[in-house]
């Protein structure tokens, strides 16, 4: 959204004011302010036309109405639908773009890593951050942490008792999930139970470690030393019923019901850039949200698996797992939870 289009928004909701009022209080011209108006209500905003002037009374639940009131300083690029936000990102970012957010209801050729295929319904939040920091390419899994340490606490502002695995999933816990479902059924629950004797392969949703809120994949260009681009790729199930989502899924709607997305993507996008700005701050609060930390793990490696107990976070996002040999940095790869360690 343009300077001036947010100047009319922001007059509107202090309204009502009158065409040449704004008109001279903007210093454009009338016919500019009735354009502007025309332009909000097709996105959405409902804007009544009173003999006292414009009043806004209404602002879309999604859309491009998340920069309304967005305290970061990302514009909004919004799709009702869409491919895949990450592939519009990379055009924007090859087109030099930087701070803006590709942002669709559904996306319906989301990738996952490792080409995977992501699930994207209408209802969820599917975004792409078009970022150009200033670091070197080994520090950019920092900002995957930063996204999921954004999505987890936004996600625990709404009531979802969210927790981070690594490397790059939100997840609500199978034990968590429960202490806030008393009121539903026993047939009802969110997430599948786990055996008492799980093995060392972990069952579905406990080798995950609870089921899976959201998804993050980071994307970058660059040089030996310095990025170009980084795109953070989030999906985040929002308002989306189970049977709509992947077995092992789990989304806000099933755990507290139907949110406000416009001011759910904006808790995101401003922890997201409270945190950008002050990356010592990544790890710790990462290691309060972490589903992963004091967990038996099993990490898929390039270079095989590896087996133990997870004990710390280390830059840019190494996981330190202790093994029977010692202690292990993994940089990449698939994580099971097994059990417990005791
Ligand atoms: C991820 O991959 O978790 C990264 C997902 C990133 C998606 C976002 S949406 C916005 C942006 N645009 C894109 O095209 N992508 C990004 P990975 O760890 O590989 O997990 C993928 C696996 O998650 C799949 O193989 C499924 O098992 C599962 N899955 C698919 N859709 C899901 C959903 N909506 N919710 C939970 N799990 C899902």
């Amino acid at each position: 959204m343009n300077e001036t289009r947010r100047a009319v928004l922001d007059a509107l909701a202090d309204g009502p004011v009158s065409g040449p009022e704004l008109a001279d209080s903007l210093d454009i011209s009338r016919n500019a302010i009735w354009k502007h108006v025309e332009a909000l209500r097709t996105a959405g905003f409902e804007i009544e036309s009173t003999s006292d002037g414009y009043l806004l009374d209404d602002v879309p639940e999604f859309g491009p109405s998340v920069e309304y009131g967005l305290d970061a300083p990302f514009s909004v690029e919004y799709h009702d639908s869409i491919g895949s936000t990450n592939d519009r990102a990379r055009e924007l970012a090859e087109e030099g773009a930087e701070d803006v957010v590709v942002l669709a209801d559904e996306q319906v050729g989301g990738r996952g890593r490792l080409e995977r295929t992501w699930v994207g319904p209408s209802g969820g939040v599917w975004l792409s951050l078009v970022l150009r920091p200033n670091i070197p390419p080994a520090h950019a899994p920092l900002l995957t942490l930063a996204a999921a340490v954004a999505v987890a606490r936004a996600a625990r502002e709404a009531g979802v008792p969210a927790e981070i695995k690594w490397p790059n999933d939100v997840l609500v816990s199978e034990e968590r999930a429960n202490e806030g479902q008393s009121d539903r059924s026993s047939d009802d629950v969110l997430v599948s139970e786990t055996s008492e004797g799980q093995s060392e392969q972990g069952t579905a949703a406990g080798a995950r470690g609870g089921e899976k809120l959201c998804g993050i994949l980071t994307e970058m260009e660059g040089e030996a030393n310095r990025v170009s681009w980084v795109i953070v790729g989030t999906g985040i199930n929002v308002n989306i019923p189970a049977d709509d989502l992947p077995e092992g899924a789990t989304s806000v709607q099933e755990v507290v019901g139907s949110v406000n997305r416009r001011v759910f993507v904006q808790r995101v996008l401003e922890e997201f850039d409270a945190l950008r700005t002050d990356v010592d701050a990544v790890l710790p609060a990462w290691r309060e949200l972490s589903a992963t930390l004091g967990q038996r793990v099993r990490v898929e490696t390039t270079n095989g698996d590896v087996v133990g107990t997870a004990v710390d976070i280390v830059t840019p996002g190494a996981l330190v797992v202790e093994t029977d040999d010692g202690d292990v940095r993994v940089h990449a790869g698939d994580c099971d939870h097994l059990r417990p360690a005791n």
